[in-house]
């Protein structure tokens, strides 16, 4: 199976190659960039003022480790949902309530890499109710609430190296998975200390089944398989006829641990790695496996009292699939698969070898015979390998260059992204022919069809994210707007009908009707159950108190003002604590509270919310503070001042707002 080393580097070349021709052709400007879009496409993304998009588009940010959603089809930006990165605009990270939810056991980590959005998972539907997300750099797992579209968890992955192969989930959201991109030595320091030149011996990999409360959104991990050392890429859930498993694309069966451009590529197959999770959860069950030190962060938004809490765990249960039989199976697939992508029936596991000039499609019922017959073509570290032509259905042939990834219609059809050749190919499930193919503007990475790796996809559009921008939009410096492109699948040709940008670099997106989640929507929070424990239910609750030197402020705001608004008695060297509780109770009226050389960002506190700015005062004098958010006509008179004394002052504490009547 091994090729020589030049064969492969000739043939990385030639990728290579293609792709710097493809790349210089891009700067003279093809003509068909614009040709290729038809007269009425206009009308068919217009969306009227004051009219809502159809669907809902949640876009990975890539390295802003953020989350954006989008409306479908007018590619209009609504939101930039902070998950793993902080973010001043919403106080994320900064206000002493959400900085929790950033804690690993590394200590406080602002920003992670994110890369894909998973929807939450009724019988195999996306239901509206949570998105999933994966931080790739420090490995965790993100679940944000669409009844707030605010981050509510957050699980760090121990025995986790680039959480890549993550957050895909089962058909009714039992768990989302996380498989380790690098593999890496384990254990005990001792175990831990090794050289790198002995992976083949000490490196292992790990998928992990997370299992999120379906109440509260928390997480935990539910078990960690280990597998041989190797880089996991994607993953999908079975559903239908092949609920229970789980598929994940491996690369790197060399065990090459240095130059893997060329060293992870001799291989002509890598592998899918089938995992039947029914049988791990029974294993688990059985209380077989072994329970492992370890530590790691669980992170939960307690919405009653508007504040973050981090769980430390300290153990996870791993099962060794060489031990506990019928855990794992591998299916070689040809050549470094990155794509891991099942059709709606659940009978076809699609991968797509990233240098592969073919897409090889598995068939369920034939992995299920050749497991029954033990149709093996030997084992890898001691896990059995099924034989290729046992497993598949057959191959999509000369579909393009450099397949990554594959949605689905729900009428029979498939659609996979190709990188080198940069286009989309439409092709039958049945046939396993490509029916149609359009060109996108530049090197697409992932597409997303709305539910489109779901058991029933509304296949009206594919949209396409796009690696490489070049010319598509007026030029803004080194960095170019990210890019993105609609395309309508409702007949037999995919027509292209818009671009629009993104923020971050975008990799997987997944998309619903906006109709399953609009009516989730929490409009305020209600005052009468926030039970943060420095909360002022009205301005007459509104206080202030020195611990040391430590002083708490209990303050609201309601247009146009703070309570209160004029505090004196503040020394240098104290740490000021402003507890902001919003009374309003209508939808749409935040405010903002920021104060002068604060090393921090601002507030922006929701309707009936408490969050907390600290402040450490550098300097005597009177300093400013005010709403950042224009909440009335009278805004810009939202605000206050704060008399800094010396340390040695004796000035009492006091805190007020004159000539308001405080009797709310
Ligand atoms: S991976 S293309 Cu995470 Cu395909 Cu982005
Ligand atoms: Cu409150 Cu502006």
């Amino acid at each position: 199976m091994k090729r020589p080393i030049l064969t492969t580097a000739v043939a990385l070349t030639g990728a290579a190659s293609l792709f710097v021709l493809f790349n210089t052709m891009q700067g003279c400007r093809p003509k068909t960039a614009q040709a290729a879009v038809q007269g009425d496409a206009a009308a068919k993304v217009y969306v009227k003022p004051g009219a809502y998009d159809e669907f809902y588009n949640f876009v990975s940010g890539g390295f802003s480790g953020q989350m954006s959603v989008y409306g479908i089809p007018s590619g209009r930006l609504l939101r930039n949902i902070p998950v793993f990165s902080e973010d001043p605009q919403s106080g994320y990270g900064y206000s002493e309530e959400t900085k929790p939810m950033l804690m690993t056991s590394h200590g406080y980590i602002p920003w992670d890499d994110s890369h894909h959005p998973e929807l939450s998972q009724t019988d195999g539907v996306p239901d509206g109710k949570w998105c999933f997300i994966n931080g790739n750099n420090t490995p965790r797992i993100a679940l944000v609430d669409l009844g707030t579209f605010r981050t509510r968890s957050i699980v760090e992955i121990p025995n986790c190296a680039g959480n890549h192969s993550s957050p895909f989930t089962t058909p009714n959201s039992e768990y989302v998975v996380s498989g380790t991109r690098f593999s890496i030595p384990m254990g005990t320091d001792a175990e831990r200390d090794v050289p790198i030149e002995s992976y083949r011996e000490n490196f292992k990999g790990t998928v992990s089944f997370i299992h999120p409360e379906p109440e509260t959104g928390k997480m935990s991990i539910a078990f960690q398989i280990i597998t041989p050392g190797m880089n996991f890429d994607l993953a999908h859930t079975g559903k239908g006829v092949s609920d229970g498993w789980f598929f994940f694309s491996c690369y790197n069966s060399e065990q090459a641990y240095s130059l893997l451009e060329v060293n992870a590529s001799q291989r002509d197959k890598d592998f899918v790695m089938a995992v039947n999770w029914k049988k791990a959860e029974q294993y688990a069950k059985e209380g077989k496996g072994r329970k492992v030190p370890v530590e790691y962060y669980s992170n939960w938004y307690n919405e009653a009292t508007h504040s973050a809490e981090s769980t430390v765990m300290n153990e996870v249960l791993q099962l060794d699939p060489r031990e506990l039989k019928d855990l794992i199976y591998f299916m070689p697939c040809p050549k470094s698969p990155h794509g891991c992508d099942v059709d709606p029936s659940g009978q076809y596991i699609v991968g797509s070898g990233k240098l592969a000039a073919l897409i090889p499609v598995f068939d369920f019922n034939k992995i299920q015979a050749a497991i029954a017959k033990n149709d093996v073509d030997g084992d890898f570290a001691g896990i059995p390998v099924l034989k290729y032509e046992s497993v598949i259905k057959g191959e999509v042939k000369k579909p393009g260059l450099g397949p990554l990834h594959t949605e689905f219609d729900g009428k029979g059809f498939a659609y996979t992204s190709f990188f080198v050749s940069s286009e989309i190919v439409k092709w039958s499930l049945e046939t396993l022919e490509p029916v149609d193919r359009v060109p996108t503007y530049y090197s697409i990475g992932h597409l997303c069809v709305p539910g489109g790796d779901s058991k029933s996809p509304w296949g009206k559009y594919v949209i396409a994210y796009n690696k490489i921008t070049k010319d598509r939009y007026l030029p803004t410096g080194p960095e170019l707007a990210q890019s993105a492109q609609l395309f309508s699948i409702d007949g037999e040709k995919m027509e292209l009908l818009l671009d629009f940008p993104t923020i971050g670099e975008p990799h997987y997106a997944q998309a619903l009707p906006a109709e399953l989640v609009k009516p989730r929507e929490v409009k305020f929070f209600d005052i009468n159950k926030n039970e943060h424990p420095f909360v002022a239910r009205g301005e007459k609750e509104t206080k202030i108190e020195r611990r040391g030197n430590e002083v708490h402020v209990w303050m609201t705001c309601i247009r146009s003002h703070f309570t209160p608004d004029n505090i004196e008695g503040i020394k240098l060297g104290d740490v000021v604590y402003f507890h902001v509780t919003n009374l309003e109770q209508d939808w749409d009226v935040p405010h903002g509270f920021a104060i002068k050389g604060a090393a921090n960002a601002e507030l922006l506190i929701m309707p009936g919310e408490t969050q907390t700015l600290k402040w450490i005062p550098k300097e005597v004098g009177v300093t400013p503070m005010y709403c950042t958010d224009f909440c009335s006509a009278l805004h810009q008179e939202m605000q206050g001042y704060v008399r800094v004394s010396p340390a040695s002052s004796n000035i009492p504490l006091k805190a007020e707002t004159r000539s308001v009547d405080a009797g709310a």
